[in-house]
C-alpha cells in the first residue's frame, strides 16, 4: 500500500483565474500550460491501519491540525479519496519539491499531481489520465494540468459535478523541443496572499474581471493554435498579455492584490528592452513575484546574461517541456 511518484510542475500560458465552484475547484475559464521538466514534486504515500490520522511531511516539515496546508488542502483531499474509493485507512505522505514552495512556481500543481498518481498506484485504482486529472484538480486546480506532459489544456467544463472539467494534452513534450521557460527566482519567501484568497477576492471585487472572462476565449484559441504551429511570437505575445490582464484584475480589487516585488518589475523592463532590440523573449507571472521568461533555446544564454545584470537576481531555472508523472521505487520513507 506504499507508492511513490514524481510529477512536474506546470506554468500557465493562459491562466486559470477565478472559480465557479470553490468546493469542487471548478474554474471560471479554461487554461493552457506547459509542463516544466525541471520543477518537480517527489511524493511517497502509504495507507495503513497503523496510522490514526493522516501524516504530512512537506520539504522536511510536518504539518498537523491547525495548519492551513493540513486542514484546507491535505485533509479535504484525503477525506475525498477515502470516501470516493471506500478506503478506511489513514495515510502517511512525505513530499519534497526541488524548487521554492508556495511562491508562484506552482508547487501545489506538482504536489497534488504526484500525490494523485502515487495514491492511484498505492490503492491499485487504475485511473486513466482523465480520472487522474479530475482527482488532482480537487487537490488544487492547476494540478489537473500536471498529470500530462508537454502542452496541456484544462477544459473548464460546464457540468455542475465537474466530471467534464479535466485536462487534455495539446502536444506532448517532444513537439516543441526548443521551447524554454526561464524561471527567475526573485525571492524564496512564501507569498503573503494565497492564490485561493486572491482569486476569490478578484472575482468578487475587481471591475476588470468581466473583461478577463470576455477575452479569454480569444487568448485560448490563439495560444492553442500557436502551440500546434510552433509560432513562438504568437504564444509569447498572447501569454504575456494574458498574464498582465490577470494581474490587472488583481491590482483592481479592493483591497488591492500586488503579487510583484521590485525585482519582478525590473525583469519586466529588461524583457521589454530585449523585445525592443528584436530578441524573442516574453514574460509571464503567476500568483507570486517570480517571473518566467519564455524563449527559444538559441536565445537563452543571451537572455540570461541580460537578466543577470539585474542587481540581486542570481537564481534561475531553465525548463523544457516536461513529461507526464512517473512512478518510482525511490520511496521517501
Ligand atoms: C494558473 N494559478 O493557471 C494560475 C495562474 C496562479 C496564477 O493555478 O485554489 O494553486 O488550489 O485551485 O491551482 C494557482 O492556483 O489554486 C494557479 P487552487 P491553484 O497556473
Amino acid at each position: 500500500m506504499k507508492a511513490s511518484a514524481i510529477a512536474n510542475s506546470n506554468i500557465a500560458l493562459v491562466k486559470y483565474w477565478g472559480k465557479r465552484d470553490a468546493a469542487l475547484l471548478l474554474p471560471q475559464n479554461s487554461s493552457i500550460s506547459m509542463t516544466c521538466d525541471d520543477m518537480f514534486s517527489h511524493t511517497t504515500v502509504e495507507f495503513s491501519s497503523d496510522y490514526t490520522s493522516d501524516i504530512l511531511i512537506l520539504n522536511g516539515k510536518e504539518y498537523t491540525r491547525g495548519d492551513e496546508e493540513y486542514d484546507e488542502y491535505i485533509q479535504v483531499f484525503m477525506n475525498l479519496v477515502r470516501s470516493r474509493y471506500s478506503i478506511k485507512e489513514f495515510a502517511k505522505i512525505i513530499s519534497k519539491n526541488n524548487f521554492p514552495t508556495a511562491a508562484g512556481l506552482a508547487s501545489s500543481a506538482s504536489g497534488f499531481a504526484a500525490l494523485a498518481v502515487a495514491i492511484n498506484e498505492a490503492l491499485g485504482l487504475n485511473l486513466d489520465s482523465k480520472e487522474l486529472s479530475i482527482l488532482s484538480r480537487q487537490g488544487s486546480g492547476s494540478a489537473s494540468r500536471s498529470v500530462l506532459g508537454g502542452f496541456v489544456e484544462w477544459q473548464k467544463g460546464d457540468l455542475p459535478d465537474g466530471t467534464d472539467s479535466f485536462a487534455l494534452q495539446i502536444k506532448d513534450e517532444n513537439h516543441w523541443m526548443d521551447f524554454r521557460m526561464i524561471a527567475c527566482i526573485t525571492t524564496r519567501e512564501a507569498k503573503k496572499i494565497k492564490t485561493r484568497a486572491g482569486m476569490s477576492q478578484t472575482v468578487d471585487t475587481s471591475p476588470m474581471y468581466k473583461t478577463w472572462l470576455e477575452t479569454i476565449e480569444e487568448d485560448l484559441k490563439a495560444v492553442r493554435a500557436g502551440i500546434i504551429d510552433k509560432d513562438f511570437d504568437t504564444v509569447g505575445k498572447i501569454a504575456q498579455a494574458n498574464a498582465l490582464k490577470m494581474h490587472a484584475t488583481c491590482f483592481s480589487t479592493i483591497p488591492p492584490i500586488v503579487y510583484w516585488n521590485g525585482k519582478t518589475v525590473d525583469i519586466i523592463h529588461k524583457v521589454l528592452d530585449l523585445q525592443d532590440q528584436g530578441v524573442k523573449a516574453y514574460f509571464t507571472i503567476d500568483g507570486g513575484p517570480q517571473v518566467k521568461v519564455l524563449a527559444l533555446e538559441h536565445d537563452v544564454d543571451r537572455i540570461l546574461t541580460e537578466l543577470k545584470t539585474i542587481e540581486g537576481l542570481d537564481e534561475f531555472k531553465v525548463c523544457k517541456p516536461g513529461e507526464s508523472p512517473i512512478i518510482t521505487d525511490n520511496h521517501l520513507f
